[in-house]
């Protein structure tokens, strides 16, 4: 389907890293950018062929490393629905990046490259190979986060896709990487010149619905001001437009927009940072109102206050689950479809168990937990529930609506209820989750529930938790099950876990190698703070 010499001269040109070892991981490839532009050679060729895989429908790429430092950058591609590239394809990105990173000659990589072709078209790549050969065109959406690397990583994506396949390319540019998804669905939809503008247009018009049902004005009832931490990320000039427009543009402050100086992305800021530290970010000193904080690429956010103790108080996906939890299911109530229609939550095991206990407990709404990573929330959610929300820890998460729900909510008679569910399935970036759409969710869920952040981080009080990092020689002996809260591997560790777990009062930990890091993580929660230091450092001792 190639020519050995039109690929290796392609080779010479944008494949400068070889001689590495590279894996399409929960999200993507991910790395120190200087070491990447092979693996986006051979993104755009994978992307290409899931297209053409598709008979040349629309596949989305995003050039970002989100929340890690401004020296690295990664890729991931997206399907035609906005949704993450199957998982079945993860391996092919992962060995087609191997193989024209091999030790050799650019003859050499491509040749191998060439025979890996061979090879490997049969089941998902013949399907490409079908269209190729028929001449249908792959289609690609892509764009990039405000990285100083992305322009240069992004031309050897695009050359590849064009000198290769001829791919229409409609390259958004600038776009947080919730942006990207929508509008890779939306082109997919067929809609004709998408545009960024759309992106705006969509939520502000969500936003007005809702506002316009519940008379929610130019002031936010619940709370003083907001201020956006955007870790001088992609996010800030984005949310900036959008907001532009808002009716309560005049309660935000902005703080961590210094976009244009990707030296300082991410930097003592972001959602990351103030998840993991529990801790304000750089700037911020609102005392009174609600602070939130998007990660690099703006699909992440949590929130966070200040108590009449002056204790920061963080808000995190545990959170923003229970709030939308408890918002959808008085809403379902108001509009008498509770029987009708399904409401559940997904969570992770990160999530805290007091969290898990509200949820069920007291909402009595069901609770999944599925392994770490987006999609694995994200296809939960979508084949489970009529409304599924899943929040990782962390921030990462949205809401899924299923088409049943789409059904049953127009066959109702009209009432405030019912047209605030229909809005609020517009509000919600479903395609991914979305530190803009999930702001605008949340703030509406608070108006419309008439909670304070206070109200809101007072209907439960979390587990004292801790999160560590423990080295290990090789990460890839640490094998888990039941959605990895248990280790089967190394023989006779969980067993060891579990009688130290014993010793503490509401304990709980479990042991999981990282897919993003060369590193194996150790979660634990326990009654107290003291508890769970040690429970944490008994936890490291036994993984060391
Ligand atoms: C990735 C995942 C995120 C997950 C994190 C866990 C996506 C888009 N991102 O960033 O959901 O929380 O990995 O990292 O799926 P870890 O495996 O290093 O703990
Ligand atoms: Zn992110």
């Amino acid at each position: 389907m190639l020519s050995v010499h039109t690929l290796a001269k392609l080779i010479d040109q944008y494949c400068s890293n070889s001689d590495r070892h590279y894996v399409y991981g929960t999200a993507g490839f991910r790395g120190p950018a200087a070491t990447l532009d092979t693996v986006l050679f051979a993104t755009g060729i994978i992307a290409c062929l899931r297209s053409l895989a598709l008979n040349g429908d629309v596949v989305g790429v995003m050039v970002t490393a989100s929340h890690n430092p401004p020296v690295d950058n990664g890729v991931k591609v997206v399907e035609p629905d906005g949704s993450m590239m199957p998982e079945l394809w993860e391996p092919l990105a992962t060995q087609l990046a191997n193989t024209l990173a091999i030790k050799g000659s650019s003859n050499e990589r491509a040749q191998a490259t060439l025979s890996w072709f061979e090879k490997e078209l049969k089941d998902q790549l013949q399907s490409a190979n079908k269209f190729y050969n028929e001449g249908v065109v792959p289609t690609l959406v892509v764009a990039r986060d405000s990285r100083e690397s992305g322009p240069k990583l992004l031309s050897c994506l695009v050359a590849g896709a064009k000198e290769l396949f001829h791919a229409k390319i409609h390259d958004f540019g600038l776009l947080t990487t919730p942006q990207l998804h929508f509008l890779t669905s939306e082109t997919a939809k067929g809609v004709s010149n998408v545009t960024e503008l759309r992106y705006y247009r969509h939520f502000l018009q969500a936003w007005n619905h809702v506002a316009q049902l519940h008379g929610i004005g130019d002031h936010l009832p619940t709370i003083s001001s907001l201020t956006i931490d955007a870790a001088n990320g992609i996010g800030a000039p984005k949310v900036q437009e959008l907001l532009s427009q808002w009716a309560c543009r005049g309660q935000v402050h902005f703080i961590n927009n210094k976009w244009t100086n990707p030296e300082l992305l991410n930097h003592e800021c972001g959602a990351d940072f103030v998840k993991s530290n529990q801790r304000f970010p750089l700037g911020f000193n609102d005392s009174k109102g609600l602070g939130c904080s998007y990660d690099g690429d703006a699909d992440r956010v949590v929130f966070y206050y200040v108590n009449e103790s002056n204790k920061f108080c963080l808000l995190d996906g545990d959170r923003i689950s229970a709030l939308f939890a408890h918002f959808f299911s008085s809403m379902l109530k108001q509009a008498g479809l509770q029987s009708q229609l399904s409401l559940g939550i997904v969570q992770t095991a990160y999530a805290n168990g007091n969290s898990t206990e509200y949820l069920q407990k007291t909402l009595q709404v069901p609770v999944s937990c599925v392994k770490t990573g987006v999609k694995h929330l994200h296809h939960e959610a979508v084949t489970k529930y009529d409304i599924g929300i899943y929040f990782e820890a962390n921030g990462h998460g949205t809401i899924i609506f299923s088409p049943k729900f789409y059904k049953v909510v127009k066959e109702q008679e009209r009432s405030i209820a019912v047209e605030t569910l229909e809005a609020f399935s517009q509000l919600i970036n479903q395609t991914v989750g979305d530190a803009i759409s999930d702001m605008l969710g949340v703030l509406a869920a608070l108006s419309i529930s008439k909670w304070t952040p206070q109200h809101w981080g007072e209907e439960f009080t979390d587990l004292p938790n801790r999160l560590a990092k423990v080295i290990v020689p090789d990460r890839s002996v640490f094998i888990t099950t039941d959605q990895e809260r248990r280790l089967t591997k190394p023989e006779g560790l969980q067993a060891k876990i579990d009688e130290t777990v014993k010793c503490f009062q509401k304990g709980r930990s479990f042991v999981r190698a990282s897919g993003t890091e060369d590193a194996v993580r150790v979660y634990a929660e326990a009654a107290n703070v003291e508890e769970v230091e040690q429970l944490t450092k008994k936890v490291k001792n036994l993984v060391m």
